[in-house]
């Protein structure tokens, strides 16, 4: 793997000539903060080597890298899901590259159910933590050294730093942000009423289909992480509506201007 990621890595490298600190991963309706970076360089995932390539709708598959506001960043606009049939691995592949490349920090974005009785959709959520009910993570099997060790601690998946720092450009924005755990399921079906029922009673307060394997990968490579959810719906059993993926997108539609400049200004802080 580690070739692989070199491979890929160097091919960026010769079309890209900046030093991206700064990586972006945009959920479900929230890449169109990638279209906000200036003079952009955009790689189609299908065009870089060992990349998977994204499906689902409403995620477009390809990396932007350039400055937002005068910070260089690597956006991934569209990231690969485990419930499209990726494994673990190549879900992660890109976070490897992106730490191959010098990034040191990650903003993870997603669209996720509210589970906590207290949120709205169009909510944003800062994560504080998560749990991994995704049935595996991308750390099993063989561990190369040069990637990270072979048992990561997790005990600040999300960094205290940038969630104080989150906390703070929310305040300055005049926004109002939640916080709380994010609860990984593997998807694609959402959940059922009992099974968001457990969620909560275990302490999670937003869930979705991503992110987890993400984060472990980045925190097992020594990037630091901040995590936002939008909340897009309520999770079943909750209101008296069946959810749907339009409703997810519909919302984050409505919230992406205040998304924008809250992620916009996380960057420059
Ligand atoms: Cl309710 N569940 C999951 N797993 N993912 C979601 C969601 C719910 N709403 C948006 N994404």
């Amino acid at each position: 793997m580690f070739e692989k990621i070199e491979k890929a890595a160097t091919f960026i490298k010769d079309r890209y000539k900046g030093n991206p600190k700064i990586g972006l991963i945009l959920g479900s309706g929230l890449g169109v903060l990638a279209d906000e970076v200036e003079q952009p360089v955009k790689i189609p995932y299908e065009d870089i080597p060992d990349f998977p390539v994204s499906t689902v709708e409403g995620h477009a598959g390809q990396l932007v890298l350039g400055d937002l506001n005068g910070n260089e960043v690597i956006a991934m606009q569209g990231r690969f899901h485990f419930y499209e049939g990726y494994d673990f691995s190549e879900v992660t592949f890109p976070v490897r590259v992106m730490k191959a490349l010098g990034v040191e920090t990650l903003i993870v974005t997603n669209a996720a159910g509210g589970v906590n009785e207290q949120f709205q959709p169009g909510d944003l959520m800062i994560i504080t933590d998560h749990i991994n009910n995704m049935g595996g993570n991308p750390l099993i099997g063989a561990n190369d050294s040069r990637l990270g060790a072979r048992f990561p601690d997790m005990s600040e998946a999300y960094s205290k730093k940038l969630i104080g720092l989150a906390k703070e450009t929310a305040t300055k924005l005049n926004l109002t942000i939640r916080e709380g755990v994010y609860f990984g399921n593997p998807g694609p079906m959402y959940e059922t009423p009992a099974e968001v029922k457990m969620i909560r009673l275990l302490g999670g307060d937003s869930v979705g289909m991503s992110t987890v394997p993400e984060v472990t990968v980045a925190r097992h490579s020594g990037i630091e992480v901040l995590g936002i959810s939008c909340i897009s719906n309520l999770a079943a059993g909750m209101l008296d509506q069946p959810l749907s993926h339009d409703e997810v997108i519909e919302t984050t539609e409505k919230v992406r201007s205040e998304f924008l400049r809250f992620v916009k200004a996380l960057v420059a802080a």
